[in-house]
């Protein structure tokens, strides 16, 4: 037997600070139109997807900061990717800043939504690991600001019975911590959604620079096979406003194989014909988790 859900992984190529909404929006339509024409279920998109990755440079003004969040989803400009979805029966998952109102507190999030067939939000996610620090660097490159603009998500690790199957969604940094993928797959779950802006540099330890591409694939490799489970990472790629980000969008079996693999470092669409049933092989033996996970023990060795 087999449970075949077809994805598309959209890269996304740089977002300038100027550019609009609208403007993003169009070029999102358009690699949702490619996913329809190629036959896929779902289309991923990028984490923060709708404007560039403000986190790397510094804002003090609150309006200005607001100024990049959504405070309702669908909005005024997104409308147009939920219609789009709806008739073309496409569904897709991303990432956006959200601004949330919570017990009269305005809340600030890095969140992913993952959007079926019929343009229904049926997971939403906030981005729990955040990277980099709470003020500004003085001498860095660029700034790594999330821990300043988003709060950490309070809406735990969860995963969604859609397209067939129990799907997942993380975000960026999240992908290099083995808790993730383990809170997902204890859920059962089968294909984990995420993804990223990740800078091919890191002022606060150059010495790991030239390894920013293998530790990409590393963590999302090594994520899918010890938790038998199919991943699609996401990238926002290439050098935006000074910043020069990797690509390596790839979809990723439980096997651990990389499946399919963006080229470029622009707007990019990779599909893949993805089989849940493939997790079962290792869920069922190497991976039984019943079986051979000794939790009674895992307390100890951290003693
Ligand atoms: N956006 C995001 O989470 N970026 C982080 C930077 C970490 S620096 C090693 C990432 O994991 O790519």
């Amino acid at each position: 037997m087999s449970r075949i859900v077809t994805i598309g992984a959209a890269q996304f190529g740089p977002v300038s600070r100027a550019e609009s909404r609208g403007d993003v929006v169009l070029r999102l339509l358009g690699l949702l139109r490619e996913g329809h024409a190629r036959g896929c279920d779902l289309v991923v998109f990028t984490e923060v997807a709708l404007t560039a990755f403000f986190p790397h440079w510094y804002m003090e003004d609150p309006a200005e900061i607001d100024s990049y969040f959504e405070n309702e989803m669908p909005g005024r400009e997104t409308q147009l990717l939920f219609d789009e979805a709806k008739k073309l029966g496409v569904g897709f998952c991303l990432g956006y800043a959200e601004l949330a109102e919570e017990e009269g507190q305005k809340r600030h999030f890095n969140t992913s939504i993952l959007v079926n067939k019929r343009a229904e939000i049926v997971g939403k996610y906030r981005k729990i690991h955040l990277p980099g620090y709470d003020a500004f660097q003085p001498g860095h490159a660029y700034q790594n600001l999330e821990k300043y603009y988003f709060d950490v998500g309070n809406l735990g690790f969860r995963v969604w019975d859609a397209f067939g199957g129990r799907i997942g969604l993380c975000i960026c940094y999240d992908r290099r911590w083995p808790e993730t993928y383990r809170s997902l797959a204890l859920q059962g779950a089968e294909m984990i959604l995420l993804g990223y802006n990740t800078p091919d540099s890191n002022p606060a330890n150059p010495g790991s620079n030239h390894l920013a591409n293998f530790h990409n694939l590393l963590t999302m490799q090594a994520g899918a096979y010890q938790n038998c489970a199919w991943v699609v990472g996401v990238a926002k790629a290439g050098v935006e406003e000074g910043v020069s980000q990797i690509g390596q969008s790839c979809i990723i079996a439980p096997s651990g194989e990389i499946v399919a693999m963006c080229a470029s470092l622009e707007d990019e669409l990779i599909v893949a014909q993805c089989d849940l049933d493939q997790a079962k092989a290792y869920r069922e033996t190497v991976f039984n988790f019943e079986e051979n996970r000794r939790v009674e023990y895992y307390g100890k060795l951290v003693e």
